[in-house]
């Protein structure tokens, strides 16, 4: 039962190693860093399993035999937006990571990116920058409401840290939700009462038709004016593609947005002449706030496989039609 790590813009040298050294009996096959096999063809018959991140489709059209499709990321926009998503691949199930490894690594980042801001990062550097010695007036947490775009694996997890350091913590998400400690709100009726409660917006929304370009001037309008950080802050860690650049970057400028924190782009890598990169209260990360560890997952996936094979059902299955 030969697995296939088929990666674009990744190594998959760690992931094969990490793979071997859990499961020596199977056969691990490799694309390039460009996402291409340079095997022999007839190698991938002997395919039914695909570990993919940002996968050639026609790389997955020529897997006659698989059985199934990990994503090895939360997100699986980089399967489902394929522009030639293979017929091969209709009835092949697709599921995608939710693993501790993950959760934990998103969590510490929404939680480091709302202290950031909550705490006046940008303006202690600017006054360390100055050698300035000026105590600046910090609300406390419980004075601050922090809004979770998606109540997701990811979503929950970061609520449940923020409400733990005192945030007042609010939720919205499609479908209707309980998460202690948490207000929530759903849909499309409650979406304004959630973004006019918001001094920190956090997305961690999955890409979708709904969900494309969804942080936009309008939004960000609606956010929480008059809190105690002097404006609205954005922190987008979902997918870049939720989000309109030109209008943070515009917000930003004018002071619609107090600060934001990106770590997802429309565009990635984020160009050099994007006008985001020259601006003094966003804080950017290159799409690294929760990288998928090779040593964690690998472990994840052969456990999935190996429960499959004994006849039970695969976990964290993605609905195509939803799109997550
Ligand atoms: P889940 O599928 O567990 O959760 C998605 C959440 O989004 C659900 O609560 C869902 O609502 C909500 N949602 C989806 N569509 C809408 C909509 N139209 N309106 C309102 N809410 C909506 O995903 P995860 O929490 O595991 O991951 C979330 C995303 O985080 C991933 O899809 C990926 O894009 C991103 N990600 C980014 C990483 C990074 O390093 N930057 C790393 C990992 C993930 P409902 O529950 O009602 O269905
Ligand atoms: C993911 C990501 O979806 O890293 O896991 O973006």
């Amino acid at each position: 039962m030969t697995i296939l790590v088929a990666v674009s813009g990744w190594e998959a040298g760690p992931w094969v190693r990490r793979l071997q050294e859990l499961a020596p009996q199977r056969r691990v096959l490799e694309t390039g860093i460009d996402g291409v096999f340079a095997g022999d063809p007839v190698d991938l018959e002997d395919v039914r399993y695909v570990l993919a991140w940002k996968p050639h489709p026609e790389l997955l059209a020529s897997l006659t035999n698989l059985q199934v499709l990990f994503s090895l990321g939360a997100g699986v926009d980089h399967i489902l937006d394929l522009p030639a998503l293979p017929s091969t691949l209709t009835d092949v199930p697709i599921a995608r990571i939710v693993d501790a490894d993950l959760t934990a690594r998103m969590s510490e980042y929404v939680a480091w990116q709302v202290l950031h801001h909550h705490r006046q990062g940008f303006a202690h550097a600017r006054l360390q920058a100055e050698h300035h010695w000026q105590e600046l007036k910090q609300p406390a947490a419980g004075e601050v409401t922090v809004g979770i775009m998606g109540l997701g694996v990811l979503g929950r997890d970061a609520a449940e840290v923020l409400c733990r350091l005192g945030f007042r913590v609010i939720g919205w998400s499609r479908t209707e939700k309980t998460v202690d400690g948490v207000v929530t709100y759903h849909g499309k009726t409650g979406f304004d009462v959630f973004l006019g409660q918001s001094d920190i917006l956090v997305s961690l929304l999955p890409l979708t038709p709904a969900t494309t370009g969804l942080i936009n001037h309008s939004l960000i309008s609606r956010l929480k004016r008059d809190g105690p950080l002097g404006g609205p802050v954005l922190i987008n860690a979902g997918r870049g593609g939720s989000q309109i650049d030109a209008d943070i970057a515009a917000a930003l400028a004018d002071g619609t947005l107090a600060g934001a924190s990106l770590d997802v782009f429309e565009e990635e890598p984020l160009p050099p002449e994007s006008p985001l990169w020259g601006l003094t209260n966003l804080a950017i990360t290159p799409h690294v706030a929760a990288v998928s560890s090779p040593k964690a997952l690998a472990r994840n996936i052969i456990d999935q496989i190996t429960a499959f094979e004994s006849g039970q059902p695969l976990q964290n299955l993605v609905d195509p039609a939803r799109g997550y």
